[in-house]
Order: C-alpha cells, then sequence, then structure tokens
C-alpha cells in the first residue's frame, strides 16, 4: 500500500494505529484517567523558573487540538516579563473588585465561597508565565479581506483543554483564570482586532505550601448516559 495519494486533487497520507488488545487499552485509558484526575486548578503558584521550551511544548501540544476546516484559530501569548505581569494584575484586580463588590449575584458568590477566590491575584505576579489565549475570529485574506473562522470557540476551547492536560502531563500546574471584562488583555498586549482574549492561564509549580479545595469529581452515572 502507498503511504500517500492524491484523492480529489487534495494529498492524502495513510493513517495507522495499531490495534490493541482489551487487555492493553484498560490499562492505557486507566492509567491515562488516573493522571487527569490528579489534575487540580492551583492558586499558590512558586516563582520557580520553568524553561522556555518546556512551554513551546505545551502549547505545541495544544495547537494539536482539532480545529473547524484546520484553521487552527489561537494565538497564545507568553507573559514572562515582571513588568507586564504586574500591569495584568493591576488590570485583572481592578475589575475583579469591580466584579466582586458589584457586578457577580449572590447565588455566584455563595457557589464560590469552597473555593476561596476573590478579587486578589497575586498569582498573576508570581507564576513563571502567564499564558494568554487568544480566539482568532477572522484571518486577513489576501489585500486585507476578512476571512471567518469557523466554530472558533469550540476550537479554542479544546485546544485550551489540550494545552491543561499537556501541563498537568509535563508535571506543572496551572489555574484557569477568567478574569472579567478581559479587554484590558488586548490592550495591553497589543494584540490586533481579529484576536479576542479568551483565557489567561498562569503555568509555573505549586507554592511549597499549597492547598486545594477538598473537592469530589462527579461519577459515570452522574455525568454519562449509554444507550
Ligand atoms: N473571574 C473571577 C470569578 C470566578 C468565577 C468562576 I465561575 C470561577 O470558577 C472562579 C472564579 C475570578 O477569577 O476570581
Amino acid at each position: 500500500m502507498p503511504d500517500k495519494k492524491i484523492i480529489e486533487d487534495h494529498p492524502y497520507i495513510a493513517y495507522n494505529r495499531p490495534i490493541l488488545t482489551d487487555t492493553e487499552l484498560l490499562k492505557r485509558s486507566q492509567a491515562f484517567y488516573e493522571s487527569m484526575d490528579s489534575r487540580r486548578s492551583v492558586r499558590e503558584f512558586s516563582n520557580k523558573e520553568v524553561p522556555r521550551e518546556v512551554i513551546e511544548n505545551l502549547i505545541k501540544t495544544a495547537s494539536t487540538a482539532p480545529s473547524g476546516a484546520h484553521k487552527q484559530p489561537w494565538t497564545f501569548c507568553v507573559v514572562s516579563n515582571p513588568e507586564i505581569k504586574k500591569q495584568i494584575r493591576i488590570a485583572a484586580e481592578e475589575e475583579e473588585l469591580e466584579s466582586y463588590e458589584s457586578r457577580m449575584s449572590s447565588d455566584w458568590l455563595e457557589d464560590l465561597k469552597p473555593l476561596g477566590t476573590d478579587w486578589r491575584k497575586p498569582f498573576l505576579e508570581t507564576a513563571p508565565y502567564l499564558i494568554i489565549v487568544f480566539r482568532r475570529i477572522y484571518e486577513f485574506g489576501p489585500e486585507g479581506k476578512k476571512k471567518n473562522n469557523y466554530y472558533v470557540q469550540e476550537s479554542v476551547g479544546l485546544a485550551t483543554g489540550f494545552l491543561l492536560a499537556a501541563i498537568h502531563q509535563a508535571g506543572l500546574v496551572s489555574l484557569t483564570h477568567t478574569p472579567s471584562p478581559m479587554g484590558f488583555l488586548s490592550k495591553t498586549l497589543n494584540r490586533p482586532e481579529n484576536e479576542k482574549p479568551f483565557l489567561l492561564i498562569p503555568v509555573g509549580y505549586p507554592a511549597d505550601e499549597c492547598w486545594v479545595p477538598d473537592l469530589g469529581r462527579k461519577g459515570i452515572d452522574d455525568i454519562c448516559a449509554f444507550y
């Protein structure tokens, strides 16, 4: 069998994955589940350095996610510069203070109590890296003509999920942070108008003393229906 061919004028490559035994499938799926089940969102970071190449690998992994028409409609901005981290912290805390004091409903604040969050975001300066994920609404085609991307929200959500999994598998921790509104990130990072901020993800090691809420996860019967 050839390993390349042209189908309707487009190049294809043969794709082969080994067929595993049921025992092997079970072992691998169980091991990956157990590893991912030990992932937690962390709010107390160490300032210990992480090599930049590691961060590049994490982002390359995120960018292996599927996307609408394979447009890969994402940009990952990586901030390690202390001055820029400081600017981001100041702007985020300003918005968050307003949110916690007057924009969020009492139900919302009540739901967040077990997580111990508040408007203060010291991790934005402590974590060695902030990865700000932008969704690219459209691209500029020839002569600057706008070309819309497809399923941008879904695609960028998938890429971010891959990123969080990669961070955990590498041995680092992250937080899925949603400063709201996030417009200040476009300004601070001077992003073009076709990009909108999606999530802000501090990445690093946990602080020497790091506590996370004692939360359980829903069981299979609560999240899954077999037909
Ligand atoms: N964006 C705020 C509030 C917040 C909202 C939800 I929903 C969370 O799960 C956690 C926090 C903050 O980052 O504190």
